[in-house]
């Protein structure tokens, strides 16, 4: 009988996988059989947006944590697919910066070409995942959420790819509980209109209070204020932000930070402190256990689980590259399946994998943090048939991507980049991002000029 692997996931990570066997499917390899299950009825993952929050029609826990007029934060250029550039997909070079509408487009439109829907269970849930050691196989169970049946299904390999921006990381703080306003963690935040005119207080300094924080400035929020545990953002922020060091205590509306100052009538508290990697359909002896970082440890080639290998993870490491990093993932996992890539042994795993972490435990700096990544991504692409990707060129886009943030973080989405795939630049943006106010794919793609920027 053929050998079957079971995907968790159709996010870009798990259609990474589908898309990866499917290539090597059409060039007449001998594949495995896939079952991609996927929670929800559709595709793409975070991707695929959600009004709701919470629990699902099904009971399910919410797994988007996307909100409207999400804009991607970093240029295109830098997570275009080797194998399908935005131009094909387009039919025309378009800006850097898409909303998540366009991008979605963009997922979706690449899977639908290589005709992989087949592979996969929508509204079914993994509920649990064991391994056999006598039988060297997985069994994994599933809730079928319309059928309202449970079953479970062996498999010979499983790819996990649910992705690990969903449950959210809350900590809590002195008087939270008595604060008299709203209190929302970011996996929640779905639609800036709400904080207009209002004090909203962002706690954490990385990617979702940065956004969430200008997107609220952009949609009319009164005044923006930061709060770090380790250090600031430090982005020369325009009249209505302020940074201040880590929240120790509520009092009303007041919020106290540790350098001893405060702010009064703060309207809104959003938690931006990050997601747990949450696996709770993984027993103990298969789960990874990581906090959000460049390498996860016991993971070789930041894929295989040392202890059982045949249990892989696609996308669970910090990313400054996604798409076309978890191409490179589920390429080098479709090979090793394909006995095209041997394993060393489990100490020579180890071994390579800890020098991994220790240099990541040594970075410095984001510059430093996208050279690694990029050594990462090179060391996978490499051993694979993955279409050319020029990963150098793609490093210089995101340092130049990190200047222009530094430059003008409320202007930075206004930038053009080339593509490293067609090498065509893209066009300016018909409106500058602030002004921006409709993020539908039909008004980001209704661009008057389709001029090429200088
Ligand atoms: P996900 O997209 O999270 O997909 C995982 C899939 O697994 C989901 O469809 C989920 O329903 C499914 N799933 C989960 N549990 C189960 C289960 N038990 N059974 C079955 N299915 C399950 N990246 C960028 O490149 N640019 C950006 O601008 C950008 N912005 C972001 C903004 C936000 C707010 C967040 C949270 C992330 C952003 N990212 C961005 C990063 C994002 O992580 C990646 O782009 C990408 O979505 C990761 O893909 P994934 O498949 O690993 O995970
Ligand atoms: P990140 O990038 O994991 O950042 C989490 C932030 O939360 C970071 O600034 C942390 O501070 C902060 N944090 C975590 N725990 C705490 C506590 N206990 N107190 C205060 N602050 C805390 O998550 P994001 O949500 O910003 O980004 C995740 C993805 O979403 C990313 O891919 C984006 O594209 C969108 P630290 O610096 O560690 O002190």
């Amino acid at each position: 009988m053929a050998s079957r692997i079971a995907v968790i996931g159709a996010g870009p990570s798990g259609l990474a996988a589908l898309r990866a066997f499917e290539s090597a499917r059409r060039k007449g390899a001998e594949v495995p059989e896939i079952v991609c299950y996927e929670k929800q009825s559709n595709w793409g993952g975070l991707w695929n947006y959600t009004w709701r929050t919470g629990l699902d029609e099904f009971g399910e826990p919410v797994h988007g944590s996307m909100y409207r007029y999400l804009w991607s934060n970093g240029p295109k250029e830098c997570l275009e697919f080797a194998d399908y550039s935005f131009e094909e997909h387009f039919g025309r070079p378009i800006p850097s910066y898409p909303p998540r509408a366009v991008l979605h487009d963009y997922i979706a439109g690449r899977v639908e070409k290589s005709d992989v829907r087949k592979y996969c269970k929508f509204n079914h849930a993994v509920r649990d995942v064991e391994y056999d050691d006598a039988t060297g196989k997985f069994t994994v169970t599933v809730k079928d959420l319309v059928a309202k049946k449970r079953f479970s299904e062996e498999f010979d390999y499983v790819i996990v790819a649910n992705g690990h921006f969903s449950t959210p990381n809350v900590p809590y703080f002195e008087g939270v509980e008595k604060f008299l306003g709203r209190v929302l963690h970011a996996h929640d935040f779905r639609c800036a209109d709400e904080f207009a005119g209002k004090h909203v207080l962002m706690i954490g300094s990385s990617y979702s209070a940065e956004d969430i924080g200008t997107q609220c400035h952009k949609y009319g929020a009164r005044k923006i204020t930061f709060s770090y545990r380790t250090k600031p953002m430090g982005f020369d922020w325009p009249e209505g932000f302020e940074e201040k060091p880590l929240l120790t205590k509520v009092v009303g509306r007041t919020c106290h930070f540790k350098d001893g100052s405060s702010v009064d009538d703060v309207d809104a508290i959003i938690f931006c402190t990050g997601y747990l990697n949450h696996y709770p359909f993984l027993p103990d002896d298969l789960r990874l256990e990581t906090r959000n970082r460049l390498f996860p440890p016991n993971l070789y080639k930041g894929i295989f689980w040392e202890p059982n290998p045949k249990l892989m993870y696609i996308g669970a490491q910090d990313q400054y590259y996604t798409f076309n990093m978890f191409d490179a993932q589920a390429w080098y996992a479709r090979d090793v399946v394909l006995g095209r890539i041997a394993l060393p042994d489990r100490a020579a795993m180890h071994e390579d994998s800890e020098s991994w972490v220790r240099r990541e435990e040594a970075l410095e700096d984001p510059y430093q943090a996208i050279d690694f990544q990029t050594d990462y991504v090179r060391d996978l692409l490499s051993a694979t048939d993955y279409p050319r990707l020029d990963v150098d060129r793609v490093a210089e886009l995101f340092k130049e991507w990190e200047h222009h943030k530094v430059e003008g973080i409320l202007t930075y989405r206004d930038r053009s980049y080339p593509s490293t795939i067609t090498g065509n630049m893209a066009p300016v943006h018909h409106t500058v991002w602030m002004k921006a106010m409709d993020d539908s794919l039909e008004a980001f793609l209704n661009q008057p000029s389709q001029q090429a920027a200088e």
